[in-house]
């Protein structure tokens, strides 16, 4: 095959994908995206080349992750807030984690996730990306989509994530600051409070304060700041502030982003964000050791059987899975002569 047709078949230019991304061209930044998170070897060789060219450039921009309930109106609140951070100045970056692909292996992404209006402003980006069979909500390669946006000049970094179970903690791991998002009739009105958000989220907004829900929404809103004064943080400016918004008619979004704003300076010229960013440095790089250990494992061939048979009695019940883990890692450095 010719260069060209190499070329022709997917193969990247790097250093004029680099220069582009870097200028802020955003189709480059959405190839860019494409590239890293592409399966095929050879991609994926140079994703890793051109994340470790771009990682100086990157680690600048503010990390906010908003999570919450399926319909509370992330999508909503995320496109009417990345348009008045546009108005401001800003140039944001989405990332919307969407669970419902995990099963297709792609995309299903509803109108309202695609936020229209805010992708046509040029100086947004947004990118659906499918959280695949991550555990926690996060897609496996949200945080080096983040560092390609953030070195595309992107900034704040707004991350979308559906709450379900562990998805809170995985994200606090990625993110800066966590915005929960909480809307009425969502059932168990304090739901964000058992799940022990009072140490992961920065943030609580009510949603949905329009309307036939508006006085619920108020209501929704004084029950978590009772309990979270109760159940908060030592000191006033760590506790968790509460606030009501309508996404939809775009109330109560300007008043949200100036708290998050307070805290996003804070942020910085406490150098709290040089001390994050270490942390999430290293939690990233024992992701990344489990994750290529045990898919080291899984592909390890002479393990198969021993493997399968396992697997087999952990779903029986018949041997507990902390017990086959490690008889199955035994196997493994038995294999490699690890002693
Ligand atoms: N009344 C009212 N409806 C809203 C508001 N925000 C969102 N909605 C509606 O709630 C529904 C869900 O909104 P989305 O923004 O898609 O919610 P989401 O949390 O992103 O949903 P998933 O991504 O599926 O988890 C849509 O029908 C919205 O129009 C609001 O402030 N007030
Ligand atoms: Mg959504």
């Amino acid at each position: 095959m010719t260069r060209k047709g190499e070329q022709y078949d997917g193969a990247f230019d790097l250093e004029s994908l680099e220069s582009s991304l870097c200028s802020g061209d955003r189709r480059a930044l959405a190839r860019a995206i494409t590239l890293i998170e592409s399966k095929r070897a050879d991609h994926q060789a140079q994703g890793t080349e051109l994340l470790e060219r771009l990682y100086p450039k990157s680690g600048h921009a503010f990390r906010l992750a908003v999570t919450g309930a399926p319909g509370v109106g992330k999508s909503t609140l995320i496109e009417a807030l990345g348009l008045h951070l546009v108005d401001l100045g800003y140039r944001p970056a989405v990332l919307a984690i969407d669970p419902s692909s995990s099963n297709t292996g792609g995309a299903l992404l509803g109108d309202k996730t695609r936020m229209e209006v805010l992708s046509r402003s040029e100086s947004a980006f947004i990118r659906p990306s499918p959280s695949g069979d991550a555990v926690g909500g996060v897609a496996p390669r949200t945080r080096e989509a983040m560092l390609l946006c953030e070195a595309s000049g992107f900034d704040p970094i707004i991350v979308e994530t559906v709450g379900v179970g562990q998805t809170e903690t995985a994200v606090a791991e990625l993110a800066d600051s966590v915005l929960l998002l909480l809307a009425p009739g969502g059932g168990d009105e304090l739901q964000g409070l058992k799940r022990g958000i009072v140490e992961l989220a920065d943030f609580v907004l009510i949603n949905k304060a329009d309307g036939r829900t508006k006085s619920t929404a108020n209501i929704l809103a004084a029950d978590y700041s009772a309990a979270l004064s109760i159940l908060g943080r030592a000191n006033d400016e760590e506790r968790v502030q509460v606030q009501t918004c309508s996404a939809l008619e775009g109330e109560g979004v300007a008043e949200a982003w100036r708290v998050i704003e307070q805290n996003m300076q804070y942020f910085v010229d406490s150098g709290e964000r040089v001390m994050a960013r270490a942390n999430q440095a290293r939690q990233w790089f024992w992701i990344e050791v489990k994750e290529l250990l045990s898919s080291d494992i899984a592909q390890e061939s002479a393990l198969a059987i021993v493997m399968s048979e396992l697997e087999n009695d952990v779903a029986k019940g018949k041997l507990l899975p902390v017990v086959a883990a490690r008889r199955l890692l035994k196997e493994y450095r038995a294999a490699h002569k690890l002693g």
